[in-house]
């Protein structure tokens, strides 16, 4: 068997990040997080770009456009739904995650999954957190991973 290695090493990637202002202090976290990932991984600070959208709902609209510029290895998506605060939290959630994952496909680039869905602002709070579930943090792996991945897949 021959295992393909996708290593976790960011020097020369350039890394997009797209945050959701709605629940910014969840979200400042989250990008917190991943920014220290990447660069703990050899990511240059000058390398990552953070866009902020008004909510989650319009992550995946600029995390096409960066993905379709050409400019980026892979996109983070990163922002917070609460359903405890929304009415509309299935259509919120839900149109975000469909979006991301289909920006990721329909463009080849990696798009990552780092928008919290969650019940309380608590368990958001805790999932963001960078000492404790540092979720930033996991999806700077992902897109670091998911880069290196790719590259290696296509030859
Ligand atoms: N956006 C979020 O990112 N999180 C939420 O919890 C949320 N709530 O509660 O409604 C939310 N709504 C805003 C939405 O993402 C759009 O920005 C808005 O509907 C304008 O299109």
């Amino acid at each position: 068997m021959n295992t393909i290695d996708a290593p976790l090493d960011g020097t020369g990637l350039r890394v997009g990040l797209v945050a959701g202002r709605f629940n910014d202090f969840v979200s400042t976290n989250l990008v917190e997080g991943a920014r220290a990932r990447l660069v703990a991984m050899g990511v240059a600070d000058d390398d990552v770009d953070l866009a902020w959208v008004a909510g989650a709902f319009e992550v995946p609209l600029a995390a096409r456009a960066m993905a379709e510029s050409g400019r980026y290895d892979a996109v983070v998506c990163l922002g917070a739904v609460i359903r405890g605060e929304t009415p509309h939290f299935d259509y919120v959630a839900g149109e975000a995650a469909s979006g991301i994952m289909r920006t990721g496909h329909d463009t080849g680039v990696p798009v990552v999954f780092g928008v919290l869905t969650t019940d309380t602002v608590e368990q958001a709070m805790e999932r963001a957190d960078v000492d404790r579930g540092d979720k930033g943090a996991d999806c700077a792996d992902a897109a670091v991973e998911m880069a290196r991945l790719l590259a290696a897949l296509r030859g």
